[in-house]
């Protein structure tokens, strides 16, 4: 017995146990724990053959991803990985759960794997901004061959065990729940049967074949070049794998160049990060004044207001996981419109082969159709998703009140609206809440739940709880405009709007704007969604509303910004210059001529992390990390910056505060403090 491991013997099989919780990742205590037991056996001359099982919810979760940047401390994992391949004695890694990363490269240098059906492997690496460091990247493609090899580390999906099997990357299935007995038994066969001892890395057969197609590499960055743009870890990745190939069979020196790149990552500013990013998107559900004894509703049903785009996307989410939904519209007409729309996206899906026709007609039969609000009058929660007025939702919220039963959870999907306001319409305010989603909204991750007032422990526990079972990221926010991700993001709109009437063309700023990460500019996205969407009606007139005056709605109608051809390629307008033009005439404002892409950068961006200051300093969002996840995953900010507020650390805070200053716009009180202390938002 050590600290996280157990070792028995059954017979001529010793049984190696490792019990490291939460997800058993290969941090220090671990690999004492494997060390010890692989000496254990080695000397132990009864045991022939050996199982690595690991106990609790999952096989190794791959290396400690905090131990990252730390001075190394023996034994390494590397030396985990020698003792384990170099074991006289044939290991069998026994896997349930997701063996990930570090994790499945440890089975890798076993001698065969055995999982249960819903156990998962893979390299999911990249999204560290790393690569599979421990011979991932020279061992996955001798088995699986190098074209399936670089869309397995590149893309860092997990495989489920029945594809994985097919693939070679395990060599037999366990029945569920039998793990242990059945690898145990898989050894016996092995020894039974004489077979040799199999090690990876002596297999080099699909290198060879690889080394016939040499431009595979090149065309693999090329064909991937608009999925990688500004990623570090995805070409060093392709690298490494070229590497195995180039020095196959010295499958020490495909090692070495392995090792090089890997240190190469680690210490990249777009893995620090990642790494940073991937712990700030787990922190979300850390609610400071919610502590354990706080329990959550239970919600086995429930009702979704509005069958339109937003509401359709909010009831598959739910579909998805099994909870029946009463979707209530105010018309046959539009119920039956919304209704269209989620079953195309589930006969899409099946089209694809992501799902069965049958699961498609299981899932629509979780619908209950309803006219009104009367039919909701059982569910556990209503998310009310209708067009953003307050007086109509402080009706809906009034009726609802009324008609559900004591204890329903009354949320809003409105995305700015004042929801004390509209829980004050209700009798029970402790019982309403804003949870609001992002569109679409069965795709985007970022689920903002909005505390109200009165909002009770209970109730924003289970909206946070019931976010991440139905697989968003839900982040906490306080009461105010546009909550957190629309109002930091609105700070860049008001900017790039302001910016071209001084010189810079929408082309230049979409430019700036995409060559810093995001898939698109402020200018592209508006004609995108739209011009007579995006239309505000707290300002009297604006360069989009004259757009929308000329009947240039966006792509959708006679252009907006740009012009578009048959296949809505953009190219500059000449009308929308003129109207840029001579809007900035109306407001009086002089050309002064093009900005480098720094500036243009600095104008949209800097203004960002000032509202995210202001939301910390208000209390609206508990951490900065949260106004960094919020701005990935709701406004798809590049991940390797890490988010506005760590890439304000990044760049430094005194260098934003002075940057807000030149542009006249005043610095956060917070932000300048933290500025004058040396101090940092996050951390890294
Ligand atoms: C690697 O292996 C590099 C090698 O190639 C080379 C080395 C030389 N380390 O996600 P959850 C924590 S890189 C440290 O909520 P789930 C996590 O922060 C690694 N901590 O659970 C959380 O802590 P807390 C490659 C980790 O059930 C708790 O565990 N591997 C690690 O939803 C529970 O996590 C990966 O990238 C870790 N590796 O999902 C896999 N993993 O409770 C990363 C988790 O304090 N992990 N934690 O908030 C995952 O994808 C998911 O955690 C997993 C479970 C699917 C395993």
């Amino acid at each position: 017995m050590s600290e996280a491991g157990s070792y028995c013997v059954e017979g001529e099989i010793g049984i190696v146990t490792i019990d490291n919780p939460p997800v058993n990742s290969l941090g220090l205590r671990t690999r004492r724990a494997i060390q010890e037991g692989f000496n254990r056996f080695a000397a132990d001359s009864s045991v022939k053959a050996i199982v690595l099982i690991c106990g609790g919810r999952t096989f190794f979760a791959g290396a400690d991803i905090s131990e990252f940047g730390q001075p190394p401390v023996a034994p390494d994992l590397h030396d985990i990985l020698r003792l384990i391949e170099n074991s006289a004695k044939p290991v069998v890694a026994a896997i349930h759960g997701t063996a990930l990363g570090g994790g499945y490269e440890l089975s890798l240098v076993c001698h065969y794997r055995i999982a249960v059906p819903s156990a998962m492997v893979g390299l999911p690496e990249v999204s560290l901004g790393l690569l599979p460091g421990a011979g991932g990247t020279q061992r996955l493609p001798r088995i699986v061959g190098v074209p399936a090899a670089l869309d397995i580390i590149t893309g860092g999906k997990p495989i489920k065990a029945k594809k994985a099997l097919e693939l070679g990357m395990i060599d037999s299935l366990a029945d569920e729940g039998k793990l242990r007995e059945d690898a145990i038994s898989f050894a016996r066969h092995i020894l039974a049967d004489g077979k040799p001892m199999m090690r990876v890395s002596d297999r080099n057969e699909k290198l060879i074949e690889a080394k016939a197609s040499a431009d595979i590499f090149e065309e693999y960055l090329k064909r991937n070049a608009r999925a990688f743009r500004g990623f570090k870890a995805p070409g060093h990745i392709v690298r490494a794998i070229q590497a195995a190939v180039d020095t196959a069979p010295d499958f020490d020196a495909g090692m070495a160049r392995e090792m090089e790149l890997f240190l190469e990552l680690e210490a990249s500013p777009e893995s620090l990060a990642q790494r940073y990013y991937f712990f700030a998107e787990r922190e979300t559900v850390k609610v400071p004044d919610i502590g354990k004894d706080v329990g959550t509703l239970p919600v086995k049903s429930v009702g979704v207001i509005g069958a339109g785009t937003m509401g359709g996307g909010i009831t598959m989410n739910f579909l998805n996981v099994g909870i029946p939904v009463v979707l209530a519209e105010m018309s046959q007409e539009a119920l039956d419109r919304g209704i269209g729309i989620v079953r195309r996206n589930y006969e899409n899906s099946a089209k694809k082969g992501r799902m069965t026709a049958e699961r498609v007609e299981q899932l629509m039969a979780l619908i209950t159709p309803a006219i009104g609000l009367e039919a909701l009058r059982e569910v556990d929660l209503v998310i009310e998703a209708v067009f953003e007025q307050m007086s109509v939702k402080k009706e809906i919220f009034s009726k609802l009140d009324g008609i559900c039963k004591p204890g329903t959870i009354l949320a809003s999907n409105t995305s700015f609206l004042d929801l004390d306001e509209i829980a004050a319409a209700t009798g029970r305010p402790d019982h309403v809440v804003g949870m609001h989603f992002f569109s679409p909204a069965n795709v985007m991750r970022l689920l903002e739940v909005v505390r109200g007032e009165k909002t009770s422990k209970e109730v924003i526990n289970t909206a946070m709880k019931l976010g991440k079972s139905i697989g968003k990221v839900p982040v906490l926010s306080r009461v105010c405009w546009g909550f957190i991700a629309n109002r930091i993001m609105a700070a860049r709109a008001v900017q790039a709007n302001e910016l071209i009437l001084e010189g810079p063309t929408p082309q230049d700023v979409d430019k700036a704007i995409y060559d810093y990460g995001f898939a698109m500019g402020p200018f592209q996205m508006n004609d995108l969604v739209g011009l007579d969407v995006i239309g505000r009606d707290d300002v009297e007139r604006s360069v989009s509303g004259d757009l929308v005056k000329l009947d240039r709605l966006g792509q959708k109608k006679n252009g907006g910004y740009y012009d578009y051809d048959e296949n809505r390629k953009a190219s500059p307008s000449p009308v929308a210059a003129q109207v840029i033009a001579d809007f900035a005439q109306y407001k009086g404002i002089e050309n002064k001529g093009p900005q480098s892409d720094e500036a243009i950068v600095a104008r949209l961006l800097y203004p960002v992390v000032n509202e995210g200051a202001k939301l910390l300093e208000e209390g609206i969002a508990i951490r900065a990390s949260d106004i960094d996840v919020a701005a990935i995953l709701g406004y798809n900010w590049p991940v390797y910056t890490g988010g506005p507020m760590f890439w304000a650390d990044t760049i430094g805070l005194q260098k934003v505060v002075d940057g807000l200053n030149a542009l006249g716009i005043p610095p956060a009180t917070l932000l300048v403090e933290k500025a004058q202390n040396g101090d940092r938002f996050t951390t890294p």
